[in-house]
Formats: structure tokens, sequence, C-alpha cells
């Protein structure tokens, strides 16, 4: 049983606007509290429905402590349930994807249909009822192709999020999508400082000269995209309302939605600046649309450009260690070699991506000391990380209150 009062306590100890106590970040108690507290209570970006690509498939990936399986049937409804055989419990699907009209467990091959219900167990008695063994749901959305799940019994509200995002993202046309590339990275750091790393560009300066061309580093950390009389923000938005393309920004309670303009004569974020997919994603031949970062707690942050979505989920695997997988979508008819290169695609953020593991490794190890002290963020270049430990501090207390009867 998880000590809930510890918990509760290491939060009321935090100093507003500083960094966290150390517990928060190397205690194995608190990482399985985050699995529960945190990752089982929030949507979560899974991936995108053009990863099944087949009238019948699934994606099978991990949330927390539990193996989740998306479905996909002939007529494109989109499933979601525990990945966990209701016969002894085993592991259905690996992760990953696969075209495929039933599930058999490998262990017995017990057989699901991708409406979750029993089709098939061998040698059981008369008195057994299959209808009483389908998988267990999970909450799923859809949005514009991009698929979110949900462990909480009762999910946090969806619907402002859907009516924010949609709008800004369905003229990326995931749906017309397909996977260019994914890889993932073992950074051996908790999941709470990758994603307040994730969170910041007070680093990029310094910690990503090659970002920083294409990366409008001053003002990306908090948002401050707009700057009052500027005339090139004037001629961004112009740009925009030409391509039908809505700008935000919507900051929610788990989430930021904000398209923005690239450094001058820049269209991708590429280590050239230049477009990683000559087919475009969106509709129209305008390229120079800047960015749609759409990010959300606890997890993830992507990118929509004209040419390419650009995903990044962390999960935690240990108290220190986090998985961090990317992945890159362009156009689904655009030609690897003739319209793309995945070296060039996926370049910037590769390089990224290991400088932020490097930083992310550093920063454990200083917290890790017996000398780590909470230390203040910036309340301009990291005000997206104090949204980040605020929404993980209310989270955390709302699931302790819900489970103890007493709030604070
Ligand atoms: O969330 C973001 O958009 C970025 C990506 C690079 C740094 N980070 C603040
Ligand atoms: Fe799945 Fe036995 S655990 S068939
Ligand atoms: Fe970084």
């Amino acid at each position: 049983m998880l000590d809930l009062e510890r918990i509760r306590a290491l939060i009321n100890e935090r100093r507003p606007g500083y960094s966290l106590p150390q517990e928060l970040y190397n205690s194995p108690d608190v990482y399985a509290f985050d699995l529960d507290a945190i990752f089982g209570q929030s949507w979560i970006l899974a991936g995108f429905t053009c990863e099944i690509p087949q009238p019948r498939g699934y994606m099978a990936l991990t949330v927390g402590r539990s193996p989740v399986v998306i479905t996909r049937d002939r007529e494109g409804v989109y499933r979601a349930f525990y990945n966990s055989c209701r016969h002894r419990g085993a592991q259905i699907c690996a992760e990953g994807t696969g075209a495929r009209g039933r599930l058999t467990c490998p262990y017995h091959q017990w057989v699901y249909d991708l409406d979750g219900s029993l089709v098939h167990a061998r040698h059981m008695p008369e008195t057994f009822d299959p209808a009483e063994h389908g998988l267990r749901p999970v909450h799923v959305e859809n949005v514009a192709g991009a698929l979110f799940v949900c462990l909480a019994e009762k999910p946090p509200a969806f619907a402002r999020f859907r009516r924010e995002l949609e709008p800004l993202l369905a003229p990326h046309r995931l749906e017309e999508a397909k996977l260019a590339f994914q890889n993932t990275l073992v950074e051996k750091g908790n999941w709470k400082l990758v994603m307040e790393n994730a969170r910041e560009c007070y680093h990029c300066g310094v910690g990503h000269p090659e970002l920083c061309l294409t990366f409008p580093i001053e003002e990306a950390s908090g948002g401050h995209f707009e700057v009052e009389g500027d005339p090139r923000h004037a001629a961004f938005a112009a740009r925009l309302e030409a391509a039908g393309l809505g700008k935000g920004p919507f900051i929610g309670p788990w989430w930021q939605i904000e398209r923005f303009p690239l450094n001058e004569g820049h269209l991708s974020l590429t280590i050239d600046g230049a477009l990683a997919c000559t087919k475009l994603m969106i509709a129209g031949d305008e390229p120079d649309v800047g960015s749609l970062r759409w990010a959300v707690e606890p997890h993830s942050f992507c990118h929509s450009t004209a040419d390419t979505t650009v995903y990044f989920s962390a999960m935690p695997t240990a108290t220190g260690e986090t998985l961090v997988t990317c992945k890159w979508l362009v156009h689904k008819d655009a030609v690897e070699g003739v319209d793309y290169d995945v070296e060039k695609l996926t370049q910037l953020w590769n390089v990224t991506n290991i400088q932020d593991r490097d930083l992310v490794e550093n920063n454990q190890r200083g917290v890790n000391s017996v000398g780590y002290v909470p230390g203040p963020y910036s309340p301009t270049d990291e005000s997206y990380v104090l949204l980040f430990t605020d929404w993980y501090c209310d989270k955390a207390m709302d699931y302790i209150a819900a489970r103890t009867g007493v709030d604070g």
C-alpha cells in the first residue's frame, strides 16, 4: 500500500514557483504512485489512426503499467482495451501495430474479436460463459486522426480539448498520413525531469545549436509568439488566414495548442529549415505556415508543420528511467527517396533528443545529490514548466483526496 500521506506531505512541502522536492524525482514509491495517479488518470496521446492503415488492425502500447490495445474494425470504428487476456492475464498483442481481424493470445490461444468479445477458448467447460470474458474496455477518442486513450473509469472532460484542437489540427489531414519513421530513446532520468526539460527552451540557446536555427527559442518557452506591432507576425497571421489555418493559443488545464512562426525563411523543423517532404500535408501550396505546437500533460508534445507532424512522448519505465518515443508522419502518397528522405526528416529531432537526454541525465545526477534543494523557475522562460509542475501537484492531490476522503 502506497503511503499517500507521505506523498501529500511532499507536495505540501513544495514551494510555489520552485522545482519539486527531491523524493518526487527519485523515490520508487512516488514512481509507483505516478503510474496510477497520473498515467492512469490522464488522456494519453497513444498515436495516430494512420498507424492502423488497414480496414482491420490494432496498435498496442503501454500506458503507465498497463498494456493497452487500440483496435480498428472494418467499419473504421476505434476501440481500446486492456491488452491483458481474460484467461490468465497474458499480454495479448506485442507493442506495435498489426493488420489482423482477430487478436489471439500467444499463451493458450484464446481468440478475441476486434470489438473485444471472446470468440474462441479451447477446452473450457459447459458452464464457461465467453460473454463474461471479453476484453476490458478503455476510453478512446479520435481527434482529427490523433488517438487518445484514458484508463480512468471517469476520464477528465474531453469536449473543450476537442473543440480547441480539432479545427487547428484537421487541416493537417493526419488521416491521410503515414508513419515515415519512429524511434525510441531510453533516458536515465525520472519522467518528470524529462517533461520539465521538454517544456522549456531556457536551455535551448546553449543546449540545441541546431534547433535554434529554425525554432524561435526566445518566444518558444512561454508561448509569447505574438509581438505587438511586429510586421513579421502580421504577415504570418495573413498567411494563416489565406491558408484557412487557425492560430490559437488555447491553454487548457492539461493542454497547450498554438501555431507560431518559425525563424524567418524557415519552413520546417529540419536542420536547414527546408521542407522535409515536398508533398504537403496541408491543402494548398503555402508552405510558410509555421508550426502548430500541441502539447498534452503528462507526456507529449507534437509539432505540425506544412509538410510533417512530429510526435514526442515520454513514458516512465522505472523511477529513474523514461522511454521517449518519437514519430514522424508525412503524406501517405509521399515517396521515400523522391518526396522525402528519412535522414533529413528525422535529423533535427534526433540530434535534439540526444542533447535533451544528456541534459536530463545530468539533471537527475544533480537532483539525487544530498546537496539538492529545489530552485526557482524563470517565470518567463520556464512558464510551461510551472504549468506542468502545478498540474502534476493538483492532479496528485486530487487523487489522494479521492482515496483518503481528505483534501489538502
Ligand atoms: O515543446 C516544445 O515545443 C519544445 C520542443 C523543443 C523544446 N521544447 C520547448
Ligand atoms: Fe491468454 Fe491463457 S493467458 S490464453
Ligand atoms: Fe531541449
